[in-house]
């Protein structure tokens, strides 16, 4: 069993319902299972400013799966959700984004791992920190509550109120 990190995004259509409906297919996937979520954070859209705020959560996961399958179930799910477009930046109804996985370092033509530029994303450091605070980032050698601490982003990260859905 290895320990990894999702990152879930949404800024189209009924954002909190495609989280949630994220986080349910994602505990369905084989030989994994959710151990730990953060709140939901309402949150500045980061690179492309002229779209929607952002719904963010991350969440700690066990899995038997290879990251390679695993991202291929992540993929999925976002196309079983209705992932429509798949420009860089651009708005998206679910985005799931493999941000670690385990201590490794993976980097090839189908995925970068740890993820990219989480030091500089408070809307990824902000509900790591709730679940993983002293997480050690395996390429920077830093904790996640030490990069929060470290990180210039200053886009706006809030914690999103709601009532869950109980599904
Ligand atoms: N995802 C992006 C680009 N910009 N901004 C916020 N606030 N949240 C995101 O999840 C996000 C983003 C590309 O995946
Ligand atoms: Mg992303
Ligand atoms: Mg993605």
């Amino acid at each position: 069993m290895r320990t990894a990190y999702l990152g879930l995004g949404s800024n189209k259509g009924e954002r909190i319902s495609y989280i949630e409906k994220a986080v349910s297919e994602i505990s369905k996937i084989e030989n994994t299972r959710i151990i730990k979520s953060s709140s939901v954070y309402e949150t500045e859209p980061w690179g492309v400013e002229d779209q929607e705020d952002y719904l963010n959560s991350a969440i700690e996961i066990e899995t038997d799966l290879e990251p390679g399958n695993l991202l291929k179930e992540l993929k999925n799910i976002e196309m079983k959700i209705g992932r429509t477009g798949n420009k860089k930046w651009s708005e998206r109804e679910i985005d799931i984004d493999l941000l670690f996985y385990g201590d490794e370092i993976i980097e090839n033509e189908f995925m970068n791992v740890p993820h990219s530029q989480i030091e500089n994303r408070k809307f990824v450091l902000i509900p790591m920190n709730e679940i993983a605070g002293e997480y050690m980032h395996p390429v920077l050698k830093k904790t996640i509550s030490d990069l929060l601490k470290e990180s210039k982003d200053n886009l706006s990260v809030i914690e999103f109120k709601y009532i869950k859905s109980g599904k």
